[in-house]
């Protein structure tokens, strides 16, 4: 398994990136602009739909070298041979995705709290997502909202590499990876940006900045 990679991590929102085309063009420019990863989730979207953004973002992103990430759907992963899987607490558990995906897969587990982070299968989860930190529009059903200094004392007890997640935008990654987090996800601060690519090299000079 390569060394993931987790600095700036773009989830996708067909919505907020203005449908496929939309996506596919917000993806490839983050990719280019230093995205190290970007996840595919659109919770809403029949699976024909996911599919083909799945095959658009696929070869998007390999000629940059930026693992797309499929949220939930194994079966779409393992049909455009994605990078990985990423599950949330009530998808499929993380012991079955790794049987069907097999070892060489990546596989991130969404954790809202400390007794789930807790329960992350070490050995079988490459990263975990943590939040969310902060409140956030982009999705309704989220968990309660974490806090700083909350999320600070889960990083203290970090077992796995660990994205923050959920309303970060330009100027707020500093004290998150100043808390020990290996790297921000974000929807809203690239999604729907005017120029995603500068939003993305903003974000990406405040994540380095922060760590030097
Ligand atoms: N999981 C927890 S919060 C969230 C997800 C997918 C949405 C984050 O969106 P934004 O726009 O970065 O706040």
């Amino acid at each position: 398994m390569s060394k993931l990679d987790l600095s700036l991590y773009l989830v996708l929102d067909p919505e907020l990136c203005g449908g496929l085309a939309g996506m596919v063009q917000t993806a490839h420019r983050a990719a280019q602009a230093g995205a190290s990863v970007v996840q595919l989730r659109a919770p809403q979207w029949k699976k024909r739909q996911y599919l083909q953004a799945a095959i658009e973002l696929k070869a998007a992103l390999d000629p940059l070298g930026v693992p797309l990430i499929i949220n939930d759907h194994l079966d779409i992963a393992l049909a455009v041979d994605a990078a990985g899987v990423h599950v949330g607490q009530a998808d499929l558990p993380v012991e079955v995705v790794r049987r069907l995906l097999g070892p060489d897969k990546l596989i991130g587990l969404s954790t809202s709290n400390a007794s789930q982070l807790a329960a992350a299968p070490l050995h079988l989860t490459n990263y975990v997502g943590v939040g969310p930190v902060y409140p956030t529009g982009t999705k309704p059903d989220a968990s309660p909202v974490i806090g700083l200094a909350a999320f600070s004392q889960l990083m203290r007890d970090k077992r796995l590499p660990a994205v923050a997640i959920g309303g970060i935008q330009a100027g707020m990654a500093a004290p998150l990876i100043a808390a020990g987090v290996d790297g921000v996800a974000v929807v809203s601060a690239i999604c729907g940006q005017p120029d995603p690519a500068a939003a993305t090299a903003a974000l990406l000079n405040e994540i380095r900045g922060a760590r030097s």
